[in-house]
């Protein structure tokens, strides 16, 4: 029986901790195969974020084509996605899982009296060179310029087909790559974890378990205040009939961890079980499947903090505004499929000089937070459809009223 990878990255988690306790510190020689790893997921994550985020902004459709019904559904995408990126960094200062296991920064550790004002950080996002910023690797103005690219093509339209189609099948191919890569990830995750424990003990554990906790209270508080909130006042519907509604949807996003593949499973829920009608659904929810993903992106805000507590990092203002900013951005370009976040979470640490062995620390821990994170994105989707088929129906009753009244 073949186990899925992120059981698999599971399970050497916990080899690399009971080898880590056996050997200790000469455990140390399996170091080179986690620096391999990392240097992989380094490989994969420029042009990844380059073709995956042009892809989520172009394969929109054409501006004209989002309409009415696409700026609802975008802005409640965005805005939602944005509280969940806050309500992340919220728990993750009140819970600061981080602290309590201060690990030597790595050579991207920034300093800090150097960090930039906000005015030069936000400059510093428009690229002055876009193939220099690929070579350079500098994630932000990676981010920008695939944002302009992929509203430059969506502005040209049918003009920009080839183009579209390139950077669709490149995304296509780095995805492919990527999947390579993460099929190494539990030797990496074996490599960079196993040192760690070997070096540091059981203490290490601690900060995962408050980190898990702090990200689930996080979903709790988001789903509760955000989404029920949002059915109850704007989607006209009571928040009972909702949860029981989406039940199946959630639950098959929780064991599969996969947005995408839950996808059928939220649709029916939606039409069936909440009545939301096919013209909103068939907008709304592959959508969401593909650019919303609060989970995705609460966990890369909680996760960036995490990271910048382990290694003893104090956030600036600016540096916390670029986790918002990329972390928003990251659950666009991140697919709907399991462990997706992980490499994207290299974007969001890389953007703001966030050492790349926390990604590694985490990542074995990944596959059950991943389980949370995909049941809010789908929850969150499910909720655009009840709100904006909402509006549209309240859009169709006016009207006809004004119509009237003429
Ligand atoms: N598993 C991804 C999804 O399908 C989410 C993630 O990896 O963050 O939504």
């Amino acid at each position: 029986m073949r186990l899925n990878l992120l059981t698999q990255i599971f399970i050497a988690f916990v080899l690399a901790i009971v080898l880590g306790l056996i050997f200790g510190p000469s455990i140390a020689v399996i170091q080179p195969l986690g620096d391999l790893f990392l240097r992989l997921i380094k490989f994969v994550v420029v042009p990844l974020v380059l073709s995956s985020l042009v892809i989520g902004v172009a394969g929109t459709g054409s501006l004209k084509q989002l309409g009415a019904l696409g700026g609802k559904t975008v802005l409640y995408y965005m805005v939602t996605t944005a509280i969940a990126v806050a309500i992340g960094i919220g728990v993750g200062y009140i819970f600061m899982p981080g602290t309590g296991l201060s690990m030597p920064g790595s050579e991207s550790q920034p300093d800090v009296a150097q960090a930039p004002s906000v005015t030069d950080m936000l400059l510093g996002i428009v690229p002055t060179n876009p193939i220099e910023s690929l070579v350079t690797g500098n994630m932000l103005q990676i981010i920008f310029f695939a944002v302009f690219l992929g509203l430059g093509i969506t502005l040209l339209g049918e003009k920009s087909r080839t183009v579209y189609k390139f950077f669709e099948e490149f995304a296509e191919i780095m995805y492919k790559i990527t999947g390579i890569v993460m099929r190494f990830a539990p030797f990496g995750i074996l490599g960079l974890t196993a040192p760690i424990v070997g070096q540091y003990g059981l203490a290490v554990l601690l900060p995962l378990m408050k980190l898990l906790l702090a990200f689930m209270t996080g979903c709790l508080v988001h789903f509760i205040v955000t989404y029920l909130l949002a059915v109850r006042t704007l989607g006209k519907m009571s928040p009972l009939t909702f949860v029981r509604g989406i039940a199946p949807a959630m639950l098959v996003a929780f064991s599969t961890s996969s947005s995408s593949g839950t996808l059928p499973v939220t649709i029916k829920s939606c039409e069936d079980n909440l009545k939301v009608p096919r013209k909103v659904t068939s907008f709304v929810l592959p959508l969401g499947a593909t650019i919303n993903m609060d989970g995705t992106a609460m966990y890369q805000g909680l996760a960036a903090l995490f990271i910048a507590q382990v290694f003893g990092i104090d956030l600036s203002f600016t540096q916390l505004l670029m986790i918002v900013l990329t972390a928003t951005l990251g659950s666009i370009g991140a697919a709907g499929v399991p462990g997706a976040a992980l490499v994207m979470l290299s974007m969001v640490t890389a953007a703001v000089g966030l050492p790349l062995e926390g990604v590694a620390l985490i990542a074995g821990v990944d596959r059950i937070l991943d389980m949370f994170r995909t049941t809010l994105n789908v929850s969150g989707d499910a909720s655009a459809s009840v709100v904006v088929s909402a509006k549209e129906r309240q859009h169709q009753v006016q009207t006809p009223k004004e119509a009237a009244v003429l």
